[in-house]
């Protein structure tokens, strides 16, 4: 093996090792965290939105063409909720604004996402996944007060 060839393995290794640290710190201390897809939950018909205990709540949304059936929600600012989220019928895409909640709402399954709302103010909803002829229309809003 030419010196060159090593220097390179070398210096891929480095940058390999860098990368894995920063996903490392970034997962450890700044929260960052994938949305999971649940397997031991049975999908869900009905919407709900209950306290678990002081500032931490939990929804359950149902997407069906073309909104999403969800309780109206206004919480607290410094409120985190549980969300879970499954589809009455097609592929739909749940994504909140200003927040890096992202989901898809795949018939038979129920995706979660845990989110803090610090901030005041209204969070649109939208779909992200074509889904029919009303696809544009499929909106929603969660509303965070002071
Ligand atoms: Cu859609």
């Amino acid at each position: 093996m030419e010196r060159t060839e090593r220097v390179m393995l070398w210096i891929g290794g480095v940058v390999m090792a860098v990368f894995f640290v920063a996903v490392v710190v970034l997962a450890a201390g700044f929260g960052v965290d994938v949305p999971g897809c649940i397997t031991e939950m049975k999908p869900f018909e009905r919407d709900t939105l209950f306290q678990r205990t002081d500032g931490r709540y939990e929804l359950h949304v149902v997407a069906r063409m073309w909104a999403y059936q969800m309780p109206p929600v206004e919480l607290p600012a410094g409120s985190e909720v549980d969300l879970y989220l499954s589809s009455g019928d097609v592929l739909h895409g749940f994504h909140i604004d200003r927040t890096n909640v992202n989901l898809m709402a795949i018939p038979g399954t129920v995706a979660y996402a845990r989110v803090r709302f610090k901030e005041p103010g209204d969070y649109p909803i939208i779909c992200h996944e074509y889904c029919g002829v009303g696809h544009q229309q499929m909106v929603g809003v969660i509303r965070i007060v002071q």
